[in-house]
């Protein structure tokens, strides 16, 4: 068996520690008297990295041996978060590193909080593609990510006078967990013309010509599994001007600075994430990124499989590709390109190498962020790419005109080209005919989009292209190394931490659920989590908030389909409720403290709006003497990764609120359970699979059905809309400027009242209110309360991202782990 210490981690702590010093005094040119908690970090994260890139190297070796089916994962974001911790959590030496650190003078945990998150994404979806690379490197399957190396991830958060502010994140600065490749680069073409020859069999031959080059370099992260040697790979490109003659000879002509702008306008491509969630801008820079990001990684794919001198035809049994929502499109069309136009394929045969290779995940319904490309821009940018296109479409609307002879409809409705002024090319019916699954990431979610915005692929495809993959989260982060003793605690019941690789094995926990002592432990440990979270709010917005109090959390990314709006509405109801009371009657109620986090899209003038309500609410209530610890309001600014890891584990109820039909799973509510925090939420997303496996009794559920949604927006627009009686004294508050210039918030007010209530605020508004008091109700009796927490950790098994990746491994890629002991 594997023991950590062969190679992916320190014989003993004495290693370790002679590596740290090492690194301070070489790699980083300090004396160890000058050693601050940064160089501390910085030469602790050096030595595990040169641990982890040894198992790096054996993994590679072991899955070329292994001559096995490998899997590719493309997606524009990863929401890494720090890696240190996990990585010493991954190779069971985070203890070992403690007593080291500790002997030089370090707390591990303030080490630790020295590192930069790696920001990579915007929320859910490049979250989910963090999680999912810890599980396939966990269960040794043979794996890469693709991605792009953002020079700035998505912007930090500040709020200054209640509004957002973004501050641009540089975090390359010092990076030890990437590997530059300087040898590893791909030549990326754009622009240029299609040369069409005939040649002696009459066939067309196409050739992209000319355009510009620009240079992609690979940078690799290694991706540690845990307790397993396998250490996976995650593959970033950032863009660099090519080396050609061109910029030399302008340089040398004197042409200086266009030399110079040539460079930048290379090293543009990877310069920044798009910070936009849930919705398309359309914009030329964002196609340029994920063209370039996808070709460079299949000509990474092909060279690789090329090397095995494999006939084309087993492409697919070698490789599986999957395109994490529409932004990796163009790979599909990319690929069918280099097999008739570089490799000589006919059409067919590519075709079938190309459908069989791919699997497409969806991520929404939420029609403002279905990518759309209009024609112009790709045949401007990828001429080439533009004619397959066509061509695929033409193929595909042959077999639809075949099955459905005469149906026009049918065929203007699943055309991949949109019949509008421009043309537009529908990006989600390219990744569906293009693939031979799709998946959605919840049923429910699943159910939409076969129901609804693809239901003429499943009469043209048949049922089984389509498919469900609930999501999942990984146990490693977000219970592991994000509530530690919780870990412990559970570990100590289930007979160590099995659970952390199975977590069904948390069904044990069941057991003991009248345990005096295992009870009180549970408790100390959520308060613990939660006067920590008190410190950080304390320090950072200046609010004293009581642990006691319950804690009440909304953080994921602002949206009117989440619907911040109706929780902070709710908020100022209650407020305005306890104002009401007598002196006596308050006394009666249950303390709460309202806690926000989330960034809006910097062009999102609703989202931004809700942030600014938020804390103009706050800083009333806070300051209200009558009011004192009965309710606070807080935005904590800068939500991300680690902050998710200190927040999560201290919540009593977190809120997953969305319009019914909206989100399409969530993850964070899955990660709530597993802290030992309830849910309010709406049926929606998993949300109601959470509810299959805690049981009703421990969800607080509100709110219309999905089923609903339709007729209540269309009665809303039949003339006699009526807002609900408590959220129109929620409104006359706000109008009468107790919240500061109501101007600042009409048009959330109007968005309700005047503009049809598309996510349904007024119309769950007064069954969120009942809801919340359900929920303050249960709260007062404790020990039902954890009671309820207990019993629904315990049946949160089902939601490890280990389970959802088995899943697509055996439903979707047809791929298989690989035995990690055999060349011991
Ligand atoms: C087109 C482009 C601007 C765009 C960029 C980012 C479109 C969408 C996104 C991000 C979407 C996203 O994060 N979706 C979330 O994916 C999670 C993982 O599947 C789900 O849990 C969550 O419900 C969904 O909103």
């Amino acid at each position: 068996a594997w023991t950590k210490h062969q190679v992916g981690g320190f014989k003993d702590k004495d290693a370790f520690e002679s590596e740290v010093v090492r690194h301070v005094e070489t790699t980083l040119a300090r004396s160890l008297y000058n050693c601050d908690e940064t160089a501390a970090y910085s030469a602790t994260a050096l030595a595990f990295r040169d641990r982890l890139i040894l198992e790096w190297n054996r993994t590679q070796q072991r899955q070329t041996f292994s001559d096995s089916k490998r899997v590719y994962y493309l997606s524009l974001e990863f929401l890494m978060g720090r890696a240190l911790d996990n990585a010493m959590l991954n190779v069971e030496q985070k203890d070992l590193a403690k007593d080291g650190l500790a002997e030089l003078g370090f707390r591990v945990e303030d080490v630790i909080q020295q590192e930069h998150d790696a920001a990579l994404g915007n929320g859910g979806l490049g979250r989910l593609a963090a999680c999912f690379l810890d599980s396939l490197a966990s269960l040794n399957y043979p794996a890469w990510g693709y991605g792009l190396r953002y020079r700035y991830g998505i912007f930090k958060q500040e709020i200054i006078d209640g509004y957002q502010v973004e501050v641009p994140d540089y975090w390359l600065d010092f990076n030890p967990w990437e590997f530059p490749r300087h040898d590893v680069t791909v030549d990326i073409q754009f622009y240029g013309k299609v040369l069409t020859e005939t040649n002696d069999k009459g066939n067309a031959i196409s050739q992209w010509e000319g355009g510009e080059t620009v240079k992609a370099v690979a940078y690799d992260v290694p991706i540690p599994g845990y307790a397993t040697p396998t250490t996976n790979n995650l593959r970033l490109w950032s863009s660099k001007a090519a080396s050609g003659e061109f910029d030399f000879q302008k340089f040398n002509s004197g042409e200086y600075e266009s030399s110079v702008a040539d460079q930048q306008r290379a090293e543009t491509i990877s310069a920044v994430l798009y910070p936009n969630d849930n919705l398309d801008r359309g914009k030329e820079l964002r196609l340029k990124q994920q063209y370039f990001w996808v070709a460079a990684s299949l000509y990474d794919i092909v060279r690789r499989f090329k090397k095995t001198r494999r006939p084309w035809r087993e492409f697919p049994d070698q490789v599986a590709i999957q395109l994490n929502d529409t932004h990796p499109t163009l790979a599909i069309v990319e690929l069918q390109r280099i097999l008739i136009d570089l490799e000589g394929l006919e059409w067919d045969e590519a075709w079938n190498i190309v459908v069989n290779t791919f699997g497409y995940t969806n991520h929404t319904v939420l029609p403002e962020a279905l990518e759309k490309w209009s024609v112009p821009l790709i045949e401007n940018l990828l001429p080439r790419h533009l004619q397959i296109i066509y061509d695929i479409n033409l193929y595909f609307l042959q077999t639809v005109e075949r099955d459905f002879p005469g149906d026009s409809d049918l065929l203007r409705d699943v055309s991949i080209v949109e019949e509008s002024e421009p043309k537009m090319i529908r990006m989600a019916y390219l990744a569906i005919v293009g693939s031979h699954k799709v998946n959605g990431v919840a049923e429910l979610h699943s159910e939409l989009i076969r129901t609804t915005i693809f239901k003429d692929f499943v009469r043209i495809f048949g049922p089984d292209k389509f498919t469900n993959v609930t999501n999942g989260i990984t146990p490693r982060r977000w219970l592991h190394q994000a509530n530690p003793r919780l870990s412990e605690l559970i570990a100590s019941k289930t007979g160590g931490h099995g659970f952390l690789k199975d977590l069904t094995a948390l069904n044990k926990l069941e057991l003991y659920i009248d345990d005096k002592d295992f009870r009180k432990e549970w408790a100390e440990i959520k308060y613990a989590n939660k006067v920590r979270l008190a410190k950080h709010i304390k320090a950072t917005t200046g609010v004293t908030v009581n642990p006691a109090a319950l804690f009440d959390v909304q953080v994921k990314r602002i949206h009117e389909y989440k619907r911040q709006q109706m929780n902070i509405f709710g908020a100022i109801h209650r407020y305005l409720e306890l104002k009401a009371m007598s002196p006596e009657q308050r006394q009666k109620q249950m303390r709460r403290v309202s806690i926000f986090g989330g960034k809006a899209a910097p062009g999102y003038w609703m989202a931004k709006q809700i942030i600014h309500l938020i804390n103009s609410v706050g800083a009333v209530v806070n300051n209200d003497k009558d009011i004192g610890d009965l309710l606070k309001v807080v935005f904590l600014e800068d939500y991300n990764v680690s902050k998710a890891e200190m927040i999560v584990p201290a919540s009593d109820i977190s809120e997953h609120i969305s319009t019914a039909g909206t989100e399409a799973s969530g993850t964070s509510n899955m990660k709530f359970v597993l802290n030992g925090g309830l849910i309010i939420g709406t049926c929606d997303g998993a949300n109601i699979e959470i509810t299959r496996e805690v049981s009703q009794d421990n969800i607080f559920l509100f709110g219309h059905l999905s089923e609903e949604v339709d007729d209540l927006r269309y009665a809303h627009h039949s003339g006699d809309h009526v807002v609900d009686p408590k959220l129109v004294g929620v409104f006359e508050e706000i109008e009468n400027g107790r919240f500061g210039n109501p101007k600042d918030f009409s048009d959330l007010i109007s968005a309700v009242r005047d503009h049809g209530d598309y996510y349904l605020v007024s119309d769950d508004f007064s069954s969120y209110v009942d809801s919340h008091a359900a929920v303050d109700e249960a709260y007062r009796d404790q020990e039902g309360w954890i009671t309820k927490c207990i019993t629904s950790v315990s049946r949160m098994g089902f939601f490890s991202s280990d389970r959802c990746i088995n899943e697509y491994a055996e439903g979707i890629w047809n791929v298989e782990p690989l035995d990690t002991t055999k060349d011991k």
